[in-house]
Formats: C-alpha cells, sequence, structure tokens
C-alpha cells in the first residue's frame, strides 16, 4: 500500500475510537462512575468520569462506525483507495475501549495524585488508543488482525498524538473543554 493510502485507512480505521471522547466532552455530566468513593484519600476515578459521558461516547463511537460501514464503499470508489468496514463488534469494541482507556488513565492519575483536570503528557495522547485498540483485538480478534497491520499500527501511534493535541486545543479555544489536553 502506499504511503497515503495507509494514513487514510489508519485514519479511518480509528474514527470510531476518536469520536467517544470529544462525544463524552459534550454530553458529560451527572453522576460520576466512582460515586464519589475514594481509595488512599483520593478519588477512585473522579467527577470527570460519569455514566452519562461514557454511554453517549461509546454509543456514538458505534453509531459513527455503522455508518462508515454504510458509506465506505462509495467514499472508498471517490478517493480511488481502500477502506475498512465495521462489524458491530469491532465499532463497539473501538468505541467501547477509548472511553475505557481514558478511564485507566484518569485512575492511573487519580493514584499518582493528579487532581481532576491534570495533564499526563503522553498518557493523555494514548490512554484511548490502547483501550481501543486491545478492546478491538478482544471484540473482533480477526477483524482487527487484518484491519491494524504493522504500517498501519505505526501511524495510528504516531498520527493520533498530533490529531489529540489539535482537536482538544480547539475545544479549549471554542470554551468546550476546561484544559487544553
Ligand atoms: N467526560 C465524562 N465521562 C467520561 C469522560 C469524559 O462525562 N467517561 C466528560 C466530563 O465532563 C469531563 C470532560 O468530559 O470533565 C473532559 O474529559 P477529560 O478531559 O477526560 O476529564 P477531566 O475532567 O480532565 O478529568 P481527568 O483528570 O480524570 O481526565
Ligand atoms: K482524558
Ligand atoms: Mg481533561
Amino acid at each position: 500500500m502506499e504511503t497515503v493510502d495507509t494514513v487514510v485507512w489508519a485514519l479511518w480505521a480509528m474514527l470510531p475510537a476518536y469520536i467517544p471522547n470529544n462525544a463524552a466532552v459534550l454530553a458529560g455530566g451527572g453522576r460520576p462512575i466512582d460515586g464519589g468513593r475514594t481509595w488512599g484519600g483520593r478519588r477512585v476515578l473522579g467527577d470527570g468520569k460519569t455514566w452519562r459521558g461514557t454511554l453517549i461516547g461509546t454509543a456514538a463511537g458505534t453509531l459513527l462506525a455503522l455508518g462508515l460501514t454504510q458509506i465506505a464503499p462509495s467514499v472508498s470508489a471517490a478517493l480511488g483507495t481502500d477502506l475498512p468496514t465495521f462489524p458491530v463488534r469491532a465499532g463497539l469494541g473501538l468505541a467501547f475501549g477509548a472511553m475505557l482507556g481514558d478511564i485507566g488513565a484518569s485512575f492511573l492519575k487519580r493514584r499518582t495524585g493528579r487532581e481532576r483536570g491534570a495533564a499526563f503528557p503522553g498518557l493523555d495522547q494514548l490512554d484511548f488508543v490502547v483501550g481501543a485498540l486491545l478492546c478491538a483485538l478482544v471484540a473482533a480478534p480477526s477483524w482487527f488482525t487484518e484491519t491494524f497491520t504493522l504500517p498501519v499500527l505505526v501511524v495510528v501511534v504516531v498520527a493520533t498524538p498530533v490529531l489529540h493535541i489539535v482537536t482538544n486545543g480547539i475545544a479549549y479555544l471554542l470554551g468546550l473543554k476546561n484544559e487544553p489536553w
């Protein structure tokens, strides 16, 4: 595959994992998942991880995967390149995994004394990628190995932090997010 085709394939394949955290920012609020509980004197997860945000984020990513699957043939033809489709389990794995990775990162942030909203460079940009890929691997193993070949994984790991910084910077400037990370 040409490099540009690999990049397009990788970004398309990751779209159901990119949307959930942004949807959670827009839709979040309400009861925190940890119910206010603490561990070692600090919140288990914190007020930034809510049931509503997680549910709506997961639903948004899963629905996007279904939509992308519908339009993949025509977009592929228009761009003159191949694009992956998403079995339901793959979309759900990517979307829920993205939320789970972000939740896991908050758990680690609280354990290392970081308050809600504190930055954790590296983890902030890749937590949801690791979560999404691992969950997709478990939920749809054969789809995963066909879709995420080594070159695709390399593109994902390099391009995602850049996209993450740009989208969160925009969300911050628009007043949607309290911090630009
Ligand atoms: N959000 C949510 N549920 C989630 C993830 C995010 O409701 N599972 C919403 C919350 O309103 C959160 C906002 O999206 O404040 C921004 O998400 P994020 O930056 O991940 O959370 P923080 O508030 O910065 O908290 P943390 O330090 O734990 O990451
Ligand atoms: K986060
Ligand atoms: Mg934050």
